[in-house]
């Protein structure tokens, strides 16, 4: 073996070890009507080492963002996470309704249950490198029990309202 590829080869080794492992579980897109503009993406994200989600693009949206809600004297907000998302070592953290989402926005077309939404999530490890993971999510219906197609319509507009409440800075 040649000395500069020796020396390839130990970086590449090195690079293996320093940079951010990142699992993506069960990855899922909340299904939008026509006319709807923003939607959320959610999924568990396990990082190996400590690490943070910084971004997330995906060809579906105009504008994509990772969202947090909070409760704020009663009312329910939601805005953008600054500076990432924290990721501990090896714990799973959970993107879910109500908590931390990947945020959709200026969708090019409504996303239908059963179509899968291909994202790229972008990762910093403690090295600040950027790792990007492509995951293909799943779409799910807008809302789960058949029954209660009115119920559902109305929960649909509220989050249509809270889209709408979103403090864009393009
Ligand atoms: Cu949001």
């Amino acid at each position: 073996m040649n000395r500069s590829l020796s020396v390839v080869l130990a970086a590449l080794a090195f690079a293996g070890l320093a940079q951010a492992q990142v699992t993506v579980g069960e990855p899922w897109v909340r299904g939008t009507v026509a006319g709807q503009k923003a939607t959320g993406a959610f999924m568990t994200l396990t990082s190996a080492t400590e690490a943070k989600l910084m971004s997330a693009t995906s060809p579906v949206a105009g504008v994509v963002e990772i969202h947090e809600m909070s409760m704020d004297g009663g009312v329910m907000r939601m805005g953008a996470v600054k500076g990432g998302l924290p990721l501990p070592a090896g714990k799973a953290v959970e993107l879910k309704p109500g908590g931390y989402h990947v945020m959709l926005m200026d969708l090019k077309q409504p996303v239908k249950a059963g179509e899968t939404v291909p994202l790229s999530l972008v990762f910093e490890g403690a090295d600040k490198k950027p790792l990007t993971v492509e995951v293909k999510a799943t779409v799910k219906p807008l809302g789960a029990q058949p029954a209660g197609k009115a119920k559902e319509m109305h929960e649909h507009m509220h989050e249509h309202m809270h889209d709408h409440k979103h403090e864009h800075k393009h």
